[in-house]
């Protein structure tokens, strides 16, 4: 077993479909370990999304990211970073397989539902940024 990162972002909470993507996820085979709510500080924001802040999207993301409340979770499945690649869809819904979080609930690439880690190392430095100390359970 290992874990990963997801965290339902503005445009979904904002649009009450954290119910049904927390659901979709579980159905999908992934136990929760640590869930909560909070608003993203625009320094947190900052330095969550530091890797991409030469990108021409970052003030854009940021802001987006800080706009309202945000649900990280932490899930656990065997494989759990590709397999929650996988269930979650390309960042551009557009592009994103029928049936995954992104294709049925993003609006757009920058307002795309759902964060996943993309490698164990990311994961671990994600679940550490949201769920310091012994909030994770497992
Ligand atoms: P992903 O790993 O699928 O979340 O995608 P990236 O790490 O490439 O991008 C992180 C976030 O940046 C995306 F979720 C949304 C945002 N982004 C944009 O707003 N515009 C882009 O062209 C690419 C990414």
């Amino acid at each position: 077993m290992s874990q990963t990162l997801a965290i339902i972002k503005p445009d979904a909470t904002g649009a009450g479909h954290a119910g049904q993507i927390v659901a979709h996820l579980e159905s999908s085979g992934f136990a929760v370990r640590a869930l909560r709510m909070t608003t993203l500080t625009l320094a947190q924001a900052r330095s969550f999304y530091e890797v991409h802040r030469e990108r021409p999207f970052y003030s854009s993301l940021v802001a987006f990211m800080t706009s309202g409340p945000c649900i990280p979770i932490v899930l656990e499945a065997e494989n759990a970073v590709a397999r929650l690649r996988e269930t979650i869809g390309a960042t551009d819904p557009a592009q994103a397989v029928e049936g995954t979080v992104r294709r049925l609930y993003a609006e757009s690439i920058e307002r795309n539902a759902i964060h996943g880690s993309d490698s164990d190392d990311n994961a671990r430095r994600e679940i550490a940024f949201f769920f310091p100390g012994s909030e994770v359970l497992g």
